[in-house]
Parts: C-alpha cells; structure tokens; sequence
C-alpha cells in the first residue's frame, strides 16, 4: 500500500475515533491529500515573498507593497472557476468575498472585516502555474504590528497549526538571527528539531547585492553558496539559492510598451545616459533631453528595478534580444527563476506523496497528543509510528535531515554521497547515483551495484561509528531498491 493510502488510513480511522470531539482538521488533511503540495513562501516584510509568488505563478496575482490583503495569510490555488473565500477569524463558516483586479494583483474586499479578523484568504485562480503547487503567501514576520508577527509564526509552527503547509521557502536578504529563529519555528514536531528537508531558503532581490551592477546575479550566487554551506543554515534549509524576483515576475509580463520604452532608451548615445543610470533618484529626475517623461521612467523603474534596467539595455544595445519575446526569455534565465523552478520540482514536487502523507500523519500525531482522553488515541498513535518507522522514503527523510543538522560524523566526501543518494539533488536514478542522465538501464545498474559494495563494506567496517553504519543501511536499502527496480 502507498504511503498516501496508508495516511489516508490513518485519516480515517482518526475522523471515527474523533467523531464529536474535531472533525474540521482531518476533513481538510483528506482533501489535501489528494491535492497539489502546498508551499507556504515566509520571510519579513518586503522580503519580495509576493513578487516571487507571482513570478512564480507567471501572473501578478499577489499584490505586493502595503495594502490590507498583504496582512493576511492568502493561498493560491488552481481550479475550473475564479474564486475568493475569506475565512474569518472567529471560526464562523468561510464566505464568498468580491474582488477586483488592481494593476494584475488581487485586490479583495473584506466587506467590512478588519484584516485582523481574517485567518486566511483563499484564491482559486486557474493557472497552469499552480497546478503542482499550492502557493501560500504569507504577511512579514517584523512587521510593525505584532499581530501580524505573531500569525506569521502561528502559520509556520505545525505544533499551533492544523493546517501548515508540507514544505516552506523562506525568502531573506541576509542572515539575520530573527530569519534563523523563524526557521527554526518551522520544525519537525516528530524529532522536536528543525527539518531542513522540506524547506528552501532563497536569497532574494539578488538584484540588489550588486548596488545593481551588471555582476550582482554572479555575486549573489556566490554569497548564496557561502550562506548554504553555513553550518546554522544547513541545519535549517536543504540549499541557499539566488532570485531576483522583480525580474522575474516583470519578464513573466512584459508588456510591449515596455519593451518600446526600453528599446526607446537603448537607442539614445549611451554617453547621454550613463549618468543617470547611476541611481534610482537620478533615473527618474532624467533631464528634458532623454526620452520618455520622469513618469513613464519612474514606471519602468518599479517594473525592472535598476539592474533590470540596466541589464535590459545592455541586452537591448548588444543585439543579443530583438523582441519582447527575446528579452522576457533572457531576463527570465538571468533572474534565477528557472533554477528556482527546478529545484522546488527535484525536492518538492518529486517527492509531493512523501510531503504530503507526512503531513497528514503529522495532523493526526498532533490531534492525538492533545486528547489524550479520546480512547483510540494511542493506538492512532502507535500506528503512526509504526509507518513512519517501516516507510523507507520517511527514513530517507529522517537521515538527509540528520546528515544535514551535522549530527553524523563522516568524511565530507562519504556524507555529501550519502545526502545525493538520499535524493537531497533530486530523486531521479541519475540524480541520486550522481551519473549522466543519459545513463542506460544497465549503467544505472552498474554504478548502483558498485555503490552499493562500498556502502556495504562501511557498513560492516568496526571502525565506523554507529550513527554511520545506520545511515549506511538506510542508503544500502535505497540502492537495493533502485537495483531491484531497474532489473526488474
Ligand atoms: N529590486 C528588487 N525589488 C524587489 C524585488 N522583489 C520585490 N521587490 C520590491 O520590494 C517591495 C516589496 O515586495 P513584496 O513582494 O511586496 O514583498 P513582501 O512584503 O515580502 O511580500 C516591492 O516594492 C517590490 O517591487 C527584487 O527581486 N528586486
Ligand atoms: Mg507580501
């Protein structure tokens, strides 16, 4: 039986047991269970969280800056119809609310609720971009007013929460204390430990590393793998990446006037335009003799940023684009969008059954563990133990997570093996063997078998430590599995 089946066991066998005492919690683990992974994007206030959920989403449904909604915890979820329900705070039933479309962002009227008195927004927007992934959108964690703070943390601790998402992106500048201590607030309730298997940590706005100079992509990435190779941040996130949001989401919707007034810009003496190119304040005081008025500039320049600017010129006046089509493609690439992209498929998306059925499980621990007086709860909870303990993909979970909080101690070669075959680069044959992914069946196997022998061998040396020899069996049973699979 799947783990998703077996899950949806434990689901039901929970709503009889807990039929009179909580219902609400388990209806909504079930349907989840079978929908797209839910993603929750955190981080602080203007962190770029709803610039990259619509880059992301390829349209600009979240609205981004101030505003009531950005208050509120919004998901976005694909569906046959354009929907908005709001859930108000008091528990009273969800109610249909109106919306209006303001510059592409959803603009919700909250018929006289205050944003306090809403827990969640829910957006049913059909779009490809949503199919594999929920997209949950959540308010600033330093924000001014501590409520606000407080339902960012609520929202992301699964001890207070019945409904938290199965995976998280965080989204920081820079390391900052509080960024780890929001992070560390998205445990695994399980371990009692942060679990960095299901989240990812973007560096964000990259764009503006560079004080938005042409190299500022190259300098993020390089910041983001010094971040990603820090000891507290391996403990909290399986990689670091880079994204210039802004970029992204704007290159996702280039409209052609854009594309004009760059063009228009491009082809104006670059000697006449450099010096305002230096700064935000001196792009848009341009003087009378460059083109476009200081509005339509200050437009462009909340659209693009200055790197996009500058960037886009660049690409403009060198030829290497010649339509919007071209420029949107190449920003695109150069936002670190599609990198983005390929790692939430390769860790989420790839491994969404896992997610998902440990967070139901996880929903039914929780639920057992605060009636302890419903008589099925410790069987329930038995239960749990038993699959999460047997279900070979949960102990890969449970071993990349370890490896990654440093608490087994190998050479750096052997753990960073062990981590690839656990599936921490993706969990495709070719990813988890380390091989080409053009290998044939019978490389897949050679180099399986192969790998399997040295593993065996560590397993069975006396001088390798104990924490060793059991993440070593968890990597043999993955490769015995593999070869099984492909012999088969
Ligand atoms: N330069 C630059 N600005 C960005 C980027 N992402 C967001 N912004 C700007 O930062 C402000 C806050 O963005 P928003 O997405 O609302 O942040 P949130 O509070 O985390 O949701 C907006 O004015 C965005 O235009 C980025 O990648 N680069
Ligand atoms: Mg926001």
């Amino acid at each position: 039986m799947s783990l998703v089946d077996q899950s949806r066991d434990v689901l039901l066998q929970a709503q009889m047991a807990f039929e009179g005492v909580e219902s609400g919690s388990l209806d909504q683990a079930l349907s989840r269970l079978d929908g797209p992974l839910r993603v929750a994007i955190a981080g602080k206030v203007k962190a770029g969280k709803s610039t990259l959920l619509n880059a992301l989403v390829g349209e600009r449904l979240a609205p981004t800056d101030t505003g009531e909604c950005t208050k509120i915890v919004t998901w976005y979820q694909d569906g046959h119809t354009y929907q908005v329900l709001v859930h108000p705070n008091d528990g009273s039933s969800a109610v249909q609310a109106r919306f209006h479309r303001d510059e592409g962002a959803i603009e919700v009227d909250l018929n006289g609720l205050d944003s306090d008195d809403v827990e969640r927004i829910d957006v049913t927007w059909p779009s490809s971009g949503l199919r594999k992934l929920t997209l949950i959108d959540t308010p600033g964690v330093d924000s001014l007013s501590d409520g606000i703070a407080t339902k960012a943390f609520e929202f992301l601790d699964p001890e207070d929460n019945d409904t938290p998402a199965d995976a998280v992106l965080y989204l920081m500048k820079h390391i900052h204390s509080s960024d780890l201590r929001l992070l560390e607030a998205f445990h695994d309730d399980s371990v009692s430990q942060p679990n960095p298997v299901n989240a990812v940590a973007v560096l964000s706005r990259a764009d503006e590393i560079g004080a938005g100079r042409l190299d500022s992509m190259a300098s993020a990435r390089r910041i983001a793998k010094r971040y990603g190779s820090d000891g507290r941040m391996k403990r909290l996130v399986q990689v670091v990446v880079p994204v210039a949001g802004l970029l992204a989401e704007t290159a996702e919707t280039l409209t052609e006037w854009e594309f004009k007034a760059l063009r228009q810009l491009a082809d104006s003496p670059p000697k006449d335009l450099e010096p305002y190119l230096l700064s935000a304040d001196r792009f848009v005081e341009a003087r009378p003799e460059t083109p476009l008025t200081s509005l339509e500039r200050e437009q462009l320049l909340s659209r693009f940023g200055l790197f996009g600017i500058r960037l886009s010129l660049a690409l403009l006046r060198r030829n290497v684009v010649d339509s919007s089509v071209e420029l949107a493609d190449e920003l695109v690439s150069r936002s670190g969008l599609i990198e983005l992209q390929t790692l939430l498929t390769t860790l989420f998306v790839d491994r969404a059954d896992v997610l998902k059925a440990r967070s139901a499980l996880l929903a039914v621990e929780r639920l057992c563990n605060e009636h302890p007086e419903v008589p099925a709860s410790a069987e329930l909870l038995l239960t749990i133990e038993r699959i999460m303990a047997g279900a070979h993909p949960f102990n890969e979970l449970s071993t990349l997570a370890a490896v990654r909080s440093g608490w087994i101690k190998a050479k750096d070669s052997d753990l960073a093996d062990l981590e690839r075959v656990l599936g921490a680069s993706g969990t495709a044959r070719w990813q988890r063997l380390g091989v080409d992914e053009a290998t044939p069946p019978e490389g897949i196997t050679a180099a399986a078998i192969e790998q399997l022998g040295r593993w065996q061998r560590l397993a069975e040396n006396p001088f390798t430590t104990h924490d060793l020899v059991t993440s070593s069996r968890v990597v043999i049973r993955t490769l015995e599995e593999m070869i099984t699979q492909t012999t088969a």
